[in-house]
């Protein structure tokens, strides 16, 4: 079949664009309707598609034999009609309230990234996942052999795309010009996903003149798996929730995402790529990719640092990114809320870039109370999904009570009446913003910055109800990778796991590893050699409670408080005392000026031996359980140094 047919065959474009194809073919003076793989291309050109892309996507229309095929440019008339196509589907509702905002409520059989559907494929399991001891279930992800995920892969994509149209999503994780930013094509049957990476992404056009220099992106595949003959439970949101697969190959670059429309599932460029897939590119070419937020914080006397903070989904990160600092004279400016690319300098120094354009962010708990910053942000062009709705066109969601307009009804995130009194959240605990970070009033003026910003301090941090005190310092960079690999955290609704049970999350990367946990622990360790001006490494826990269950601090702009001890710790300020886990600030080494709350600082930043021993012997036990000979020695010496240090409280 020729690529090139005859012009009148236009009658499949859509009609809404068929003037711009008209007027793109004009531009290169084609004259001719384009087909790939026989089959029409309805919008963009494809003499633009480098061969390699141009190979990539005709292997995997003859898999998926779609109706039409889409390459998407990025433009608004695009955006515009893809916003037309999923309100005649039903997908989205118009938000009026709003300038540019959409609704989308996803099947409730598809709310969360699935962790228990999603694997990387390797030769060798060990190259994936770490050894558990003999009987014990292997908590560090997920392996698949190429074997089956090739099976998995046929049996569920084979003609999937029937009677739908594929998208072709070239996009830029990072500014495009950025030398540490990586280059990916998304091939997906969701409109949703088109117009979500389009905010999440730089995408479009420039991204395919970018791959005619260098020919290298990430390959990513992606279906809702609307199943081709059968039952489709909720056509404005087909989904194939029990057959859902999540399959990643670090040899190829490629990444089969199949089943879920959600979030981490189906925005490819994000945990897929940027984490799983974008860990092992870091492995390979001595650089960090972290599940990370990056901000920049400046000091009263005007000093300016930048920190990044790993905390597990759904523990902070976005709040922390766009905090509105209680204490006088200083200012946070945010450079990215989820992901980190980090690397070495020429001269030592780290450096971050965040690969993402746009904030997929948590709805309930936002408030103009707890992060004005966000509500700032998003009441413009942003996709928000399974959030309630009001009457008066608008959003709500648990945490906004005091912002509704007086008399509105609401409408729940499953589309029933809801009030008050319901026994059912108004909007899903995962339900997400999805905006341009552009939009934030406090995004940093070197955000896109392609060099990237010079990272001072590294914080890890977790729900911990118990034991762990608001802040501590790590005694030295090994000593730190210990507390990453260590850290553990209260489960939420981010991911499929039910209840509140305090889970291990080394690094806020377990669900985000692209390869075997005790290498990339070796990798940490290994940034020692790379530079003589590592950042300091702290642990926070914001969410410590007392006996009755209620939060210890206030968190949100109050951890400026925090925030500022670290900063003065950079400078070597004398503020800090040792304690067996490490540094806590001294007696009035937290600054307290203008503090309203009463706040039992004892108790916030108690570190008891009891505790510390329980904790030191879950933490030996799951290394042992699950990382076993892959533990590096260094990191098993860290902890001998610690059970030592405890004892001797
Ligand atoms: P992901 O996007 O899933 O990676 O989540 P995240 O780490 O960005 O978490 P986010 O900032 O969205 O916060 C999640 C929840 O934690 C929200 O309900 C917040 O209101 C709550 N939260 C954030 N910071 C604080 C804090 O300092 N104290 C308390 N008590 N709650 C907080
Ligand atoms: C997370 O779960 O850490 C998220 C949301 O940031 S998702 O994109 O769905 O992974
Ligand atoms: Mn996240």
């Amino acid at each position: 079949m020729p690529d090139i047919i005859e012009f009148n065959k236009i009658s499949n474009v859509y009609s809404t664009d068929a003037v711009r194809v008209v007027k793109t073919i004009r531009n290169h003076n084609v004259g001719l309707f384009q087909q790939l793989r026989g089959v029409s291309v309805v919008n963009g050109n494809i003499t633009d598609l480098s061969p390699k892309v141009k190979s990539y996507i005709e292997e995997k229309i003859d898999l998926c034999h779609p109706e039409k095929i889409h390459i998407c440019d990025g433009t608004d008339t695009e955006n515009n009609h893809l916003i037309q196509l999923m309100q005649q589907q039903g997908t989205i509702v118009p938000l009026p309230k709003y300038k540019n905002c959409w609704l989308a409520r996803t099947n409730p059989a598809d709310t969360a990234r699935v962790e228990s559907k999603t694997f990387i494929c390797t030769e060798d399991r060990s190259e994936t996942i770490p050894t558990p001891l003999d009987g014990v279930k292997g908590t560090l992800g997920n392996w698949i052999s190429p074997i089956k995920m090739q099976e998995a892969i046929k049996d569920r994509f084979s003609g999937c795309m029937r009677n739908r149209t594929m998208y072709v999503v070239p996009f830029s994780m990072g500014p495009i010009h950025s030398p540490l930013s990586k280059i990916g094509i998304e091939l997906t049957d969701s409109p949703y996903v088109v117009a979500s990476m389009r905010i999440m992404t730089r995408m479009g056009q420039a991204v395919l003149q970018k791959l005619q220099e260098t020919d290298e992106f990430v390959k990513c595949l992606h279906s809702v798996g609307n199943p081709v003959s059968g039952f489709v439970e909720m056509p404005s949101w087909p989904c194939d929730p029990d057959r859902t697969i999540i399959l990643h190959k670090p040899d190829n670059n490629e990444i089969v995402s199949y089943g879920s429309g959600y979030g981490g599932n189906s925005l490819l460029g994000k945990k897929c790529f940027a984490l799983r897939i974008g860990s092992t590119i870091a492995k390979r070419e001595g650089w960090l990719a972290e599940h990370m937020l990056i901000l920049g914080i400046t000091n009263p006397k005007g000093e300016k640092r930048y920190i990044a903070a790993a905390f597990p989904s759904a523990c902070g990160k976005t709040n922390l990114a766009m905090m509105t600092p209680s204490l006088p004279g200083f200012k946070v400016e945010c450079v990215g809320d989820d992901i980190a690319w980090m690397r070495f300098d020429k001269n030592g120094q780290l450096r971050a870039i965040n690969p993402e354009n746009g904030f997929f962010g948590v709805a309930p708990g936002t408030s103009s109370k707890s992060n004005p910053i966000a509500m700032q942000t998003i009441f413009k062009n942003t996709l928000f999904t399974n959030v309630a709705s009001t009457s008066d066109g608008g959003v709500f969601w648990e945490g906004m009570e005091d912002e509704l307009a007086p008399g509105v009804s609401i409408t729940d995130w499953r589309g029933q009446k809801w009030n008050k009194d319901s026994k059912t959240p108004a909007a899903h605990p995962n339900s997400r913003f999805c905006t341009p970070a552009s939009q934030c009033p406090i995004i940093d003026p070197q955000w896109e910055a392609p060099e990237g910003v010079p990272i001072s301090a590294i914080l890890f941090g977790g729900r911990r109800p118990k034991g762990v005190p608001l802040v501590y310092e790590a005694r030295n960079w090994r000593h730190g990778v210990m507390v990453g690999a260590a850290m553990r955290s209260e489960a939420t609704a981010a991911a499929e796991h039910q209840g509140k049970v305090i889970m291990h999350d080394p690094f806020a990367m377990r669900p985000f590893f692209g390869y075997n946990f005790g290498h990339y622990l070796q990798h940490w360790l290994s940034m020692e050699k790379r530079s003589e001006n590592l950042p300091k490494i702290f642990h926070v826990n914001w969410f410590r409670k007392n006996a009755q269950g209620k939060f210890l601090w206030p968190g949100f702009g109050e951890n400026s408080r925090v925030l500022d001890w670290i900063l003065r710790r950079l400078d070597n300020e004398n503020c800090a005392q040792e304690t067996p886990i490490g540094y806590v600030p001294s007696k009035n080494g937290i600054n307290l000026e203008g503090f309203q709350e009463n706040v039992d600082l004892t108790e916030l930043f108690d570190v008891s031996k009891e505790f510390w021993l329980e904790e030191v012997e879950a933490i030996e036990k799951y290394f042992k359980q699950q990382v076993g000979k892959d533990l590096p020695v260094e990191i098993d010496e860290q902890l001998k140094e610690l059970r030592k240090r405890i004892e001797a409280m």
